[in-house]
């Protein structure tokens, strides 16, 4: 008898075995990404999994093993966000998705126009678009800007030239997928993926640019030339603005790009898939940048949000506009005078979105140099707020704090 039972058990586990092999094999999933949809499980809308209730730890590391990121999940067919991506219900973007109505409020970042700055100089126009510059960077902390310089047909195509590194072959685009962050190429999906509380609907790739480029056989092979281009206009868009936010502050022109402020720079590429429940998670969660400033390129799609007096302000994509905000080592040397704001991306329901955001900072570089509050625009009234800092140890307590929403400023106050 009980060896009958055992035969029965036998077959019916032979059955099932059976039955489960001929569904896999309808499913056109690769077997990669069969096993991380198995294994991450995706929870319904009233399903939500606290931290503490699953083994994050296990599926965050599945989900990085795939090298594929998050578009590999969306090239799968995934119906479902997996629960790694699902923030805290306090924290859902609710009603406030990119599908959803614009923001109500009429509040807008600035856009400076920078049309006759450099090549009419004009000491009146200057000083108005300096004078705009200031006031943006003391109250926003964000601003858009046009007539920048940058041609046209180079942000199109270093948009396009980001958009076809994450959509080229998968085993090529795995090449440089890595968590080290001393290769000249970085891809991966979430730079903060094992400390983050949530992961963010989104893949990047990451190039130092300056001051010491990669050998460009290193570049991605798809975008090598329009980075390498690319760069050079930010360059020079970058020493440009120093110069207007050095004027801002009330110091001689050269200030910040003698403090080496624009001597770093790094070209973040991000891709945000599409995405089947964007109310539950984010593209990027809420954070201020680690640098002095950054130089946003973002497409139509929308979705990038600044936090403004409290309220979520949409940054309405404005064509040929580039986007500009205060890094967090510029409010620091600012003495608090500049602001780096807390913003977001939400994820979006219906396209990919692609973002080029240029960096500039050396952090990545252990170089020797303090940075503390400008001496010059320090007073009795205005005694320094921090204290001083390499770039590398700022960096360094900054990645291992992960977006997590606060700041990392506070580290560093006095
Ligand atoms: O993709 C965007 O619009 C913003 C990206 C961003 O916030 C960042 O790179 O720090």
């Amino acid at each position: 008898m009980a060896n009958m039972l055992l035969v029965v058990s036998s077959n019916l586990t032979h059955l099932w075995s059976e039955l489960w092999q001929s569904l896999s094999s309808l499913i056109s999933f690769s077997s990669t990404i069969l096993q991380t949809q198995t294994k991450m499980v995706a929870t319904s809308t009233n399903e939500v999994p606290s931290i503490a209730n699953y083994d994050r730890k296990s599926e965050v590391k599945t989900f990085d093993d795939t090298k594929e990121g998050v578009k590999g999940l969306v090239d799968a067919g995934i119906t479902k966000v997996p629960r790694i991506f699902h923030l805290p219900v306090d924290q859902y973007p609710i009603n406030n998705t990119c599908d959803s109505e614009p923001t109500k409020t009429q509040l807008r970042i600035p856009v400076i126009d920078l049309e006759g700055l450099e090549y009419d100089y004009n000491p009146t126009k200057r000083k108005e678009i300096v004078a705009k510059v200031g006031e943006a960077s003391e109250t926003w902390g964000f601003f858009q800007i046009a007539n920048h310089d940058i041609p046209v047909d180079v942000l199109e195509e270093i948009k396009n030239g980001v958009r076809g590194f994450f959509e080229q072959d998968t085993e090529v685009k795995k090449e440089h997928y890595t968590r080290d962050r001393f290769r000249p190429v970085i891809y991966n999906s979430n730079f903060d993926l094992y400390s983050a509380p949530a992961t963010n609907w989104r893949d990047t790739f990451l190039c130092n640019m300056a001051p010491n480029p990669p050998k460009p056989e290193d570049l991605p092979q798809v975008c090598r030339d329009i980075l390498v281009e690319y760069s050079k206009h930010v360059m020079k868009l970058g020493k440009l603005l120093f110069e207007l936010l050095s004027e801002a502050l009330g110091l001689k022109p050269s200030h910040l790009n003698d403090m080496d402020c624009s001597l770093g720079l790094q070209i973040l590429g991000h891709y945000y898939p599409p995405c089947p429940q964007p109310e539950l998670t984010l593209g990027t969660s809420k954070h201020a940048d680690n640098d002095f400033i950054t130089v946003l390129l973002q497409d139509h799609i929308g979705g990038l949000q600044v936090l403004h007096q409290n309220n979520w302000i949409d940054v309405l994509p404005v064509p040929g506009a580039l986007v500009v905000n205060i890094g967090d080592l510029l409010q620091l040397i600012s003495n608090d005078r500049f602001r780096s704001v807390q913003h977001r991306v939400l994820a979006n329901r219906s396209d990919p979105r692609v973002s080029v955001a240029s960096f500039f900072s050396t952090g990545f570089l252990a170089l020797p140099r303090i940075y503390g509050p400008i001496k010059e625009l320090l007073s009795e009234d205005n005694l320094p707020k921090y204290r001083e800092t390499t770039l590398k140890d700022f960096n360094a307590h900054f990645h291992n704090k992960g977006l997590d929403g606060t700041s990392a400023l506070t580290h560093f106050k006095l």
